[in-house]
């Protein structure tokens, strides 16, 4: 294969089909301009996905629901895909496929971006277990921007041992992308982050006006919150359910917000998958805490609810210095973080249905902890009014020795979200591309309401250190041989370089 070097690469297909290989499915997507309806009056433009399958069964897409988002991709572990990416955006892109294990050049590294006109082949085998995936743009400064105007979509594996346990499924289950926005009075997206002035035209992305530097530095710094609450591109929908178990597969898609998910009745959130698949066991929490970039699946009895009935998806109040703010009145939104929502409320039927009986064990897949695994410190540091991550800015091809490990090799890497000398502390997301790792230890910080809702039993992509917190995690890298991301998942943070490579191999 060809050692991605720099960005004369176009395609990542070339290396594979000169090897022999064709996929399985083929898709064709798009990144273009659009309008939806979103509020009364006028529509919202946006930057949207389309798609259509060229080869394989249909049913590999699924139309979005006439909103933003794209399609929801359904693929199969095995399954050998191609897709065909082609950006009308207006600007530089590529898509990665957020917590999928795939080779250098179908990742999305922003090094591979393609220009307005392009496009960009991607080929990977899945390999991933069964679980809630999803895709998003990923340019170097423009990711926040980008996803805010509508680019992301979910994408679902499924694989036997999934298939063995009969969950809910079809009208069963529930896909809920959690995202916030702000509107103008026109209707049209509000948003000031990293890099807000480049590369956005007429009414897309308008943002900024009214506010000066230093408080639109401030809103990146926290990063950007909004004050209008979506699900799966809809305004605090209403959905008509059943009398039944629902599986109900929630994605924080939001730039910044985090959210302390529980139902509105009282029903536990129980949880059956996290980031990188199914748990071991489920696990019945109050209150699941979801940081951007995050995952739950949890399923819903609504099986003895009365006709009738509303059941709300909430987020619940917790302190807004819980997710951490910088402070200095860089807040503008008048939904803060921390303010208790109500995303979707679910109205239930007369009609009964199925209902699920959860088994001892959901999953054989097990983890071992590595006492001899190398660790590596990584703080998560301020510095030039910046976040980073030990200090150094992102290059976009640079790598630090420390950033260099063995083709699936296992490590510790230990985050560190220590007080800083300017006294600023926040939550931070911490994203790897490649495999999906485990927490070993989570140790500091001070009492936390988000805390609760976290759940370190699963496999996970992106991890929450919470202000002052050291947590450890364990890693087995890719045998995937390249450079890869990791980033905290604050889209304002990535943007203003809190992200750096690693590389695997020499
Ligand atoms: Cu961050």
């Amino acid at each position: 294969m060809a050692r991605a070097s720099g960005l004369d690469l176009v395609s990542g297909a070339e290396a594979q089909t000169a090897a022999g290989t064709s996929p399985d499915v083929e898709l064709a997507f798009t990144a273009a301009p659009g309008e939806v309806s979103l509020l009364p009056g006028a529509p919202t433009g946006v930057l949207r996905f389309s798609g259509t399958v060229t080869r394989g069964s249909a049913s590999t897409l699924e139309a979005p629901n006439g909103s933003y988002l794209g399609p929801v991709v359904r693929l199969r572990q095995g399954q050998r895909v191609r897709v065909r990416f082609r950006n009308r955006t207006g600007e530089p892109s590529i898509v990665h496929w957020h917590g999928l294990d795939v080779h250098e050049l179908a990742d999305g590294h922003p090094r591979l971006v393609v220009n307005h006109g392009a496009e960009y082949v991607y080929d990977f085998e899945v390999t991933n277990r069964a679980g809630t995936y999803w895709y998003h743009p990923h340019p170097h400064m423009r990711t926040g921007a980008q996803v805010y105007q509508g680019l992301a979509g979910l994408l679902l594996v499924s694989d036997r041992e999934e298939d063995a346990l009969g969950l809910p499924a079809g009208a069963g289950e529930l896909l809920c992308v959690l995202q916030d926005r702000r509107f103008d009075a026109d209707n049209q997206l509000v948003y000031a982050g990293a890099a807000a002035s480049g590369g956005t035209r007429g009414r897309r992305g308008r943002g900024g006006a009214g506010r000066g530097g230093m408080a639109q530095m401030m809103e990146t710094m926290n990063g950007w919150i909004g004050d209008r609450m979506l699900v799966s591109g809809r305004v605090q929908p209403t959905r008509d359910v059943e009398r039944r178990t629902y599986r109900v597969r929630l994605l924080n898609g939001s730039n910044a917000r985090f959210y302390k998910l529980a139902w509105s009745d009282g029903s536990p959130m129980v949880v059956i998958g996290g980031d990188g698949g199914l748990l071991e066991r489920a696990r019945t929490q109050r209150a699941v805490t979801l940081a951007p970039g995050q995952r739950a699946d949890v399923l819903l009895d609504l099986s003895a609810h009365a006709r009738g009935a509303e059941v709300r998806l909430q987020s619940l109040a917790f302190p807004s210095a819980d997710a951490g703010r910088v402070g200095m009145g860089g807040e503008s939104s008048p939904v803060p973080q921390g303010a208790p929502l109500t995303l979707m409320t679910l109205r239930v039927s007369g009609t009964q249905g199925p209902r699920f009986r959860m088994p001892d064990r959901l999953s054989a897949h097990e983890f071992r902890a590595e006492a001899s695994a190398p660790v590596r410190r990584v703080p998560l540091t301020f510095t030039q009014m910046n976040w980073h991550l030990d200090g150094r800015v992102f290059d976009m091809t640079g790598v630090a020795d420390e950033e260099t490990v063995a083709p699936g090799s296992t490590h510790a890497w230990e985050f560190v979200n220590q007080a800083n000398p300017m006294g600023m502390e926040m939550a931070h997301p911490i994203h790897l591309h490649g495999p999906q790792f485990r927490v070993l230890s989570r140790s500091g910080g001070s009492a936390n309401a988000l805390r609760e809702g976290i759940n370190d039993a699963g496999w996970i992509d992106t991890v929450v250190v919470l202000p002052g917190e050291t947590v450890r995690v364990q890693i087995t890298f890719s045998r995937h041989p390249g450079l890869y991301l990791y980033h905290c998942h604050i889209l304002e943070h990535e943007d203003m370089g809190m992200m750096r490579n690693f590389r695997i191999g020499r």
